[in-house]
């Protein structure tokens, strides 16, 4: 028997862990529910294409994922993600003519709702003579938010599918994944969630709520494994693949983001700071490294719109390739 060479043997270790990871999880909720909506969503987007060529079809990850360290989870560890860019994303996808799998933490940033105040419901509404109606200061962005997010919906451009733990997430991010291997170049992932680097698994976790009687805390959490080389290897291996580097320190910053395109076989990584990340980002790309920066002369601009429409170029060239 002929032996194996490193990379086999990381790629079996690899294939190892995500089995454990998966098999170890909780079963979703809902999975079939969801698959079937996945299902049904992706099919139409066939069928709206017609002769001409393929939709394209992106899928937007947005949000952090949570490692729940209780069965009946009380206490969670969470990962920093306010949804903003996975939300205003999928606004400039629709717009640049994608169909959208917006798969996002339930609580966070939604599209379409970018200019309302944090509680729409309770600051955007008023009671007149006993009806409820829309406050005039906000009547323009009421209208705006919910007129282009129920044509979305209605014109089946949009599905909106929510996770909360790090099983959910990567459970769902498989499934969908899965569903869009058929639409080969024409699929896009845009994988912005922060997602947990550790977790604690089902088997080893207390059904109950830990009691701080017992003391000190001492816990055993285990690496997630790296989804994205099998993303890229087996799951949907023609989809065009971004994923995002968030870092601290501008000093690493460009060198992780590179490291992580050649590891994971991306197309490119977003490389962002926390702190600047409203105003920069930079696509690495194998050939460049091309700063992304918001329109600071309009007060309203934000930075997904260039990145977006750098993005669509680069998966239009894919395309033609
Ligand atoms: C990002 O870097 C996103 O750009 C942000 C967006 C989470 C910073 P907001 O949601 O912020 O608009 O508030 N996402 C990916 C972060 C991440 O966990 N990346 C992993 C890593 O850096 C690779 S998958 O190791």
């Amino acid at each position: 028997m002929a032996a194996m060479n490193d990379s086999e043997t990381l790629q079996d270790s690899l294939h190892g862990e995500i089995e454990s990871f998966f098999d170890s999880a909780p079963p979703l909720k809902d999975g079939p529910d969801i698959s079937r909506k996945v299902k049904e969503f992706i099919e139409r987007t066939s069928l709206s294409a017609g002769g001409k060529g393929a939709s394209r079809v992106v899928c937007i990850t947005s949000g952090g994922t949570t490692v729940p360290l209780e069965k009946r989870c009380v206490r969670y560890i969470d990962n920093f993600s306010s949804g903003h860019r996975g939300a205003a994303s999928t606004e400039y996808f629709l717009e640049a003519g994608y169909f959208v799998i917006f798969l996002y933490r339930r609580g966070t940033c939604q599209p379409f709702c970018q200019s309302l105040p944090e509680d729409p419901l309770l600051e955007c509404f008023e009671v007149k003579e006993s009806n409820v109606q829309a406050c005039q200061s906000h009547s323009e962005e009421i209208k705006r938010a919910i007129g282009e997010h129920c044509d979305a919906l209605k014109r089946g451009l949009l599905l909106k599918v929510p996770f909360t733990t790090i099983f959910e997430y990567l459970q769902i991010l498989q499934l969908i994944a899965i569903s869009m291997k058929n639409l080969g170049r024409y699929a896009m992932f845009f994988l912005a969630a922060a997602v947990s680097d550790f977790y604690l698994p089902w088997k080893s976790m207390e059904e109950h709520k830990i009691q701080s009687a017992s003391g000190p805390l001492d816990m055993h959490l285990v690496q997630v494994p790296k989804m994205l080389s099998v993303l890229r290897r087996e799951w949907a291996p023609m989809a065009f693949c971004i994923s995002f580097k968030l870092e601290t320190d501008s000093k690493i910053l460009l060198e992780k983001a590179d490291t992580a395109l050649k590891k994971y076989k991306m197309h490119a990584v977003v490389a962002n700071e926390l702190l600047t990340r409203k105003e920069v980002v930079v696509v690495v790309t194998g050939s460049e490294k091309i700063p992304v920066h918001r329109d600071k002369t309009v007060a309203s601009a934000d930075v997904e719109s260039p990145l977006i429409k750098l993005l669509v170029e680069k998966h239009s060239s894919q395309i033609d390739a």
